[in-house]
């Protein structure tokens, strides 16, 4: 089972003018990269996520504000992690529930192995706790 990790993409640049982090396959990104999205001015009450997916891949980036990431895998193993800088990601693997919130202001930033797909989308709790049961 692949498992969640923190990257470092570093950062180029200075104060006086200002900074860049690249994400770039093979180097930072362990995946072939697929699509990119974003989520922006989401209310702090709101909990985004709650599902799992079947194959894709993710990397997740808070380029602004804090962004809080419950995952947890297919063995009810849950970790948080909370991203507050661009020059961090988070690798999310597939079959791992993922619950996020998010400061005000914040943007996520996600980086996904596949094209937008319903099906591969595990919406359903007890349908991911089976999968402890069935597959691991
Ligand atoms: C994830 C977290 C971090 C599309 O039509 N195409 C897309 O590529 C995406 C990502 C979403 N959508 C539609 C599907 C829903 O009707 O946009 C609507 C909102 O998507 P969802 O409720 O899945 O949003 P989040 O923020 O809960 O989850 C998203 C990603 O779907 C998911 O892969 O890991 O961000």
């Amino acid at each position: 089972m692949k498992e969640p990790l923190l990257i470092d993409f570093g950062k180029l640049g200075d104060k006086e003018t200002g900074f860049i982090s690249v994400a770039q396959v093979e180097k930072t990104i362990p995946f072939e990269i697929k699509r990119v999205f974003w989520i922006y001015h989401t209310p702090e009450s709101i909990h985004r996520g709650n599902h799992a997916h079947k194959q894709t891949d993710q990397v997740l980036i808070a380029l602004h504000g804090e962004i809080k990431v419950t995952l947890e895998n297919v063995r009810g193993e849950q970790q948080v992690y909370v991203l507050s800088s661009p020059e961090r990601g988070l690798f999310v693997p597939c079959l791992h529930w993922r619950k996020l919130s998010f400061s005000k202001d914040a943007i996520c930033l996600s980086i996904a192995s596949t094209s937008y797909e319903e099906e591969d989308y595990i919406r359903e709790y007890q349908e991911f706790l089976a999968l402890n049961h069935h597959n691991h």
